[in-house]
């Protein structure tokens, strides 16, 4: 049995994630998580909230409430939504947990001890009337290059030039609007990542099997313009892990926290501790400590392309630096972004359809199909109400949905709620699993390599072979000649209803779990052998007519809900 470590990025604690966040890190590792379980491996699933940070200050401020208690209240909106969507994580975690507190705090002990954390005197903007420091983003001034009035303090958006806060002309606070402004003397810890580069170079070289995608960002960076820069780890704010080293207290660094990018990540690690102290496993080592039975995992990331150069250099930094043996990861699994109808996706001008809006409309598995069957793994992708509603209508009510429903229905009418005895498998029959048994290998091919898009369109072929086999034997037409036929064809068929149940789990668990329950069944042991799996029912096992799976999408919904999410979320 292999073992499967999976972490997906973890989503900020600001606000509801949109679709486009969905697609790119939490619904495709739930994709693979749910596949390596299927297939009979040990699987450990993690994600959690990402607390820490300004954004999540300014949330909590914007909604008039002390910052723990906000980040708990989104913690649990965030986990309800991902149960919503039936996300299978074996613990849904907070980087804010003293678990983490703890292991950051380790770590830059660790780092520090190896000589890779420097200190760096900077100088940074200090809002009084915020009474904080702000970071770049959060000043505005006017733009010495080219006088536009709004320019950030990190970059002028009209003439694209880099700035520092210190170049602006009138430079303001954008979280009061206040001018009293200061620039002050501020101490920070550098991780020496130049003193790594080596050795992460190596590493990522070694990755021949990587996406594209992910080894071409890691490598830009890496090698492009001043190439790879230490990086500052520490912030003035209030929130977040205080800097120590391990427990002790890191002299200069009293107030300031750990930047939100150095504990994020290290909550991959505290998220299996915080499993094992909610009582829900006995042991986090053996999947993140290679001197304590993690040699053998097998450790997959998903993320968003935006978040691969933190992955593939900050955090290896961290987890090498140490110089403890830690689980590295085996592979990252990165995506493009998802487009809303012509435009982008945007949370903070609430452009797009946001998860917990999607399940107002349909459930899960209408939205886990449309954006795993569309993910944006070559290129960007774009969500359209028209491509959404074909989809659906297509593959889950005319191919899939039908199917299930014409065969037990035919079988109900014609032979009662039992699998009927009677005939044998003949021709036919044998060139349906042969079709199968090639698709199947297809199928766990693009699931084991993770290329969704490929699986996905496996899938589908694999219930549209159903359905082309019902046309073609028409039991309702054989059963006027040969009723004893006809009971082998829908033996075969309920057969298949199983078969399609197990498959497409990873990709429509309610559905499946429908499908298995209108069978009467709860085996779901992957199909090793096709001829066999299709004789699992025998003659005489009770099902059910379920439920119509899948409802169609009509064009009256799909205009309401274009106009309706024409605007912007406020
Ligand atoms: N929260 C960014 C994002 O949600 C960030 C990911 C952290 S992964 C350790 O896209
Ligand atoms: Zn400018």
């Amino acid at each position: 049995m292999a073992r499967h470590l999976i972490t997906s990025a973890i989503p900020y604690i600001n606000g509801i994630k949109h679709l486009g966040n969905l697609v790119g890190s939490q619904l495709p590792a739930d994709l693979f998580a749910r596949y390596q379980r299927g297939r009979g491996n040990e699987v450990l699933f993690l994600c959690s909230t990402d607390e820490h940070g300004t954004p999540a200050e300014l949330a909590a401020a914007k909604a008039g409430k002390p910052v723990a208690e906000y980040c708990a209240e989104m913690h649990e909106v965030q986990a309800r939504i991902a149960e919503g969507f039936r996300l299978s994580f074996d613990h849904f975690g907070r980087s804010s947990s003293e678990q983490n507190h703890a292991l950051t705090q380790h770590f830059a002990a660790k780092l520090a001890e190896n000589d890779l954390i420097r200190e760096v005197s900077e100088t940074q903007m200090y809002s009084h009337a915020d009474g904080r420091y702000l970071p770049d983003r959060y000043i505005e001034g006017t733009c010495p290059n080219c006088g536009f009035d709004s320019a950030r303090g990190d970059q002028c958006d009209n003439c694209t030039k880099q700035l520092d806060p210190v170049d602006l002309i009138n430079p303001h606070s954008t979280i009061s609007g206040s001018t009293d402004l200061e620039m002050r003397e501020t101490k920070h810890l550098y991780l020496r990542q130049t003193a790594m580069k080596d050795q992460l170079d190596a590493w990522i070289d070694s990755k021949k099997d990587w996406p594209v995608l992910t080894t071409s960002i890691a490598k830009k960076w890496l090698h492009d313009g001043d190439g790879l820069q230490d990086r500052g780890i520490t912030r003035d704010l209030d929130w977040g892990v205080p800097v120590k080293k391990g427990g002790e207290d890191w002299p200069g660094m009293e107030g300031k926290v750990f930047y939100v990018w150095f504990d994020a990540p290290i909550e991959y690690i505290a998220c299996s501790q915080e499993w094992v102290d909610a009582g829900k496993g006995a042991d986090w080592e053996r999947w993140w400590r290679t001197d304590k039975g993690a040699e053998d995992v097998t450790y997959t990331q998903f993320m968003g392309k935006d978040n691969v150069p933190f992955h593939t250099l900050s955090f290896p930094s961290t987890i090498l630096g140490s110089g403890e043996p830690w689980k590295l990861v085996d592979y990252i699994k990165s995506f493009n972004y998802l487009n809303y109808d012509g435009g982008q996706f945007s949370t903070s001008r609430g452009r797009g359809v946001f998860m917990d809006q999607a399940l107002e409309i349909l459930p899960a598995d209408y939205w886990r199909w449309w954006l795993l069957s569309h993910a944006p793994e070559s290129s960007d992708s774009e969500f359209t109400w028209e491509n959404f509603q074909q989809s659906v209508n297509k593959d889950l009510a005319d191919v899939l949905g039908n199917f299930v429903s014409r065969i037990t229905k035919f079988c109900r009418s014609k032979f009662g709620e039992e699998v009927p005895a009677g005939g044998a498998f003949g021709e036919k029959e044998a060139a349906v699993i042969a079709a199968l048994t090639e698709r199947l290998k297809a199928y766990e091919g693009f699931m084991d390599a993770i290329e969704v898009r490929k699986a996905a369109g496996e899938l589908r072929a694999i219930w549209v072979i159903g359905n082309e086999y019902l046309q073609d034997a028409a039991p309702w037409s054989t059963f006027k000649e040969d009723p004893e036929t006809a009971a082998a064809q829908v033996r075969f068929g309920l057969n298949l209803i199983r078969f399609y149940a197990i498959l497409s789990a990873p990709f429509i668990p309610d559905a499946s779990d429908a499908m298995l329950a209108a069978m009467k069944s709860d085996d779901r042991a992957w199909p090793d052998d096709v001829a066999a799996a299709l004789n699992a029912l025998p003659a005489g096992h009770g099902f059910a007519v379920p439920e119509n799976l899948f409802r169609k999408i009509t064009d009256e919904e799909r205009e309401e809900w274009q106009e309706r999410f024409a605007g912007v979320r406020t």
